[in-house]
């Protein structure tokens, strides 16, 4: 099962590069409509944001983000040099059985910071730093 969550991190740690690259080409033709857009992937709309701070933990236990549409969250780790990721479970069952997540950041070293967009129905999710399991939280989305 570990080998499986694993391998995913990886293939979502290439298309996360493969998404930064498109993103990069986005950037570089994009218009002026990107005010807000902090990492520079245009996206609008509501955004969220997350941090992993000192002594290997996020700055909080609940991420509370409106539901049925797109928002973006931003991972920023301002963690030393230690690596993290943010990942985003249907719950903590669904992460220990090895299921995939519903959205994740690739696994990146502080200081870096890296967004992930999720459209979520109401309801309770759970977050994670699969470098560091122990690092998690809830997820809430409501309308
Ligand atoms: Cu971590």
């Amino acid at each position: 099962m570990r080998l499986a969550v694993r391998n995913h991190v990886s293939l979502w740690a290439v298309l996360g590069g493969v998404g930064l690259g498109l993103l990069l080409i986005a950037a570089a033709c994009g218009g002026g409509d990107a005010d807000e857009d902090t990492a520079g992937n245009g996206a609008t709309g509501p955004r969220a944001q997350i941090a992993m701070i000192s002594n290997l933990q996020f700055d909080r236990a609940e991420l509370v983000v409106p539901s049925g549409q797109d928002v973006t969250i931003s991972a920023d780790n301002q963690d030393g040099s230690v690596p993290h990721n943010f990942s985003i479970y249907a719950s903590a069952d669904s992460y220990a059985s090895g299921d995939f997540p519903i959205a994740s950041t690739e696994i990146c070293s502080a200081p870096c910071v890296r967004d992930i967009t999720v459209n979520l129905e109401p309801g309770s999710y759970y977050f994670i730093c699969e470098v560091h399991p122990f690092m998690m939280g809830n997820v809430t989305a409501a309308a």
